[in-house]
């Protein structure tokens, strides 16, 4: 069924990341300044976590950067090699050795531009029961420049993609290459999907972010982020999550024919769909507390799971159902991991 799908059907861009993961205790947090579902930017005074979480926490290395965990998991369930295509920078490194293999073990076709003079970016993941805390440190990621997607090879894959993906997280590190990509898309009429990511995108990036809004055909976000975005945008219903989802989908967009659609989720509540003239809720399968080994990577795995059915041309509902499917999965496992063979049913 799947073997019709191009090789290099899915265009993505992103930070590759290697997740370096642990549970700590609250203390660990609130030394740091962080709080429970956090997803930040490392300053300074976060250096010293990654050191920390391998001496004293027992911590997990883990493949992570939202994108390529998106991926991943839209490959693990299209079970098709190399319909996905990654972007990003990496360093020299034996941690770039392992972003590359857990990419080519999940199927996914990474064309990383590598930095010579910077290691790969990290991640620390910081589990409390079943909330988790990101503080990513970039490193060779924000390296990122578009003369990458200027090389022809590359820029063939960008050309010949039918579908396009990338993270609000990117705006922080390559503004001209997303604006660069959403133009292929809007060229050809091919979608292009993008994703609020955390809130301080909507905090520190909102003009970059308002720049490719206009090509966004469809904005992915949690509640965190939907608010962060209404409360930057000065929106009086900020905590009402179907309006901010209506007045997404009616912000400009240059491609009128195809009219934007949001997919907002909100942990274990529905999922909703909001397109310009409808609302549609999507329940989520509860999990029992023993079933969670971490929440790390479930936002990324519904986007994997959405993708790997809209790339296979099938209807919002499935998409969305596969999403939660996806996400309900990753959650059972550790990190943006998965196991066995994907049990999806349309
Ligand atoms: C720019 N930032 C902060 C980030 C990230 C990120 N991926 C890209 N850019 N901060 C955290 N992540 C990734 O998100 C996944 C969980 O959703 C982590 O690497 C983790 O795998």
């Amino acid at each position: 069924m799947t073997s019709e799908l191009q090789t290099g059907a899915l265009v993505g861009c992103g930070n590759p990341l290697l997740d370096i993961s642990a549970t700590v205790p609250m203390d660990f947090l609130k030394k740091y300044e962080m709080n429970e579902d956090d997803a930040i930017l490392a300053e300074e005074r976060h250096m010293p976590i990654y050191r920390e979480l391998v001496d004293n926490h027992r911590a997990e290395f883990l493949a992570g950067g939202s994108v390529q965990n998106s991926l991943r998991i839209a490959q693990w369930i299209i079970g098709k090699p190399n319909v996905a295509v990654f972007f990003g920078c990496v360093g020299q490194d034996d941690y770039a050795s392992t972003l590359r293999e857990k990419a080519r073990e999940a199927g996914v076709d990474a064309h990383y531009q590598v930095s010579a003079d910077t290691p790969t970016g990290t991640c620390a993941v910081l589990i409390t029961g079943t909330h988790r805390s990101l503080c990513a440190n970039l490193a060779a990621a924000n390296k990122f420049t578009i003369d990458h997607l200027e090389q022809p090879a590359n820029k063939a894959l960008v050309e010949n993609a039918l579908y396009y993906y990338i993270s609000g997280f990117f705006l922080t590190v390559s503004p001209p290459s997303i604006m660069r990509v959403a133009a292929a898309a809007l060229a050809k009429q091919r979608p292009f999907l993008m994703n609020l990511s955390a809130p301080f995108i909507s905090q520190f990036f909102m003009q970059p972010l308002l720049d490719v809004m206009p090509y966004v055909d469809i904005i992915f976000g949690n509640e965190a982020e939907a608010h962060a975005f209404a409360t930057a945008q000065g929106w009086p219903e900020k905590e009402d999550l179907r309006e901010i989802g209506k007045r997404l989908v009616a912000l400009n967009k240059l491609n009128a024919s195809r009219p934007r659609i949001a997919i907002l989720t909100q942990g274990c509540d529905p999922v909703l769909l909001i397109q310009h003239d409808s609302i549609q809720e999507f329940e989520v399968t509860s999990l029992a507390a023993h079933e969670i080994v971490d929440t790390n990577g479930a936002g990324d795995a519904f986007v994997g799971g959405f993708l790997a059915q809209f790339v296979q041309g099938k209807s919002l509902d499935v998409c969305i159902r596969c999403g939660n499917y996806a996400a309900g999965h990753i959650i059972k496992n550790p990190g943006c991991t998965y196991s066995g063979a994907p049990q999806f049913v349309e």
